[in-house]
């Protein structure tokens, strides 16, 4: 079972956004593993966006990241990385299909409400970033059952 790390940036919650999005991965059939708003330092989205470094964007990525709440989530179930950046959409909006979180919800590159990991790999890393391992549920969902043959 895959787990990958999903956060509604400060816009989204600023737009109550949060049970809009939590509502799209609950219908998917994923499972809330971890859950929390909190506000994020400059240096932890510094870290968090480390392979951005040299983007002409990143240190005004790093303030906007860290102006507000961030709702961070884990989130498990089947193939989870690869089909949670397919609700999302594509980094810009304006290249992103409707029915995707950011071609549905808004319209900036840097205002795109959501992050999602992008390899499982990177997933482990960020999960470790933002949660710590007693932050993290097992627990048996009587859908899981249905979800998978
Ligand atoms: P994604 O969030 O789709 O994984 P990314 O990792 O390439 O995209 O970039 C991280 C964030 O940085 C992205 O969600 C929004 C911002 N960003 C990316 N490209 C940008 C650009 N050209 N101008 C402004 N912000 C940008
Ligand atoms: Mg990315």
């Amino acid at each position: 079972m895959e787990r990958t790390f999903i956060a509604v940036k400060p816009d989204g919650v600023q737009r109550g956004l949060c049970g809009e999005i939590i509502k799209r991965f609950e219908r998917r059939g994923f499972r809330l593993v971890a859950a929390k708003l909190m506000r994020a330092s400059e240096e932890h989205m510094k870290t968090h966006y480390a392979d951005l470094k040299a983007a002409p964007f990143y240190a005004g990525l790093c303030q906007y990241m860290s102006s507000g709440p961030v709702f961070a989530m884990v989130w498990e179930g089947r193939r989870v990385v690869k089909l949670a950046r397919m609700m999302l959409g594509e980094t810009d909006p304006a290249e992103s299909k409707p029915g995707s979180v950011r071609g549905d919800l808004c319209v900036d590159i840097g205002r795109n409400v959501i992050h999602g990991s992008d390899t499982v790999e990177n997933a482990k890393r960020e999960i470790q970033l933002w949660f710590k391992a007693d932050e993290m549920l097992d627990y048996a969902s009587c859908a899981q059952a249905w979800l998978s043959e």
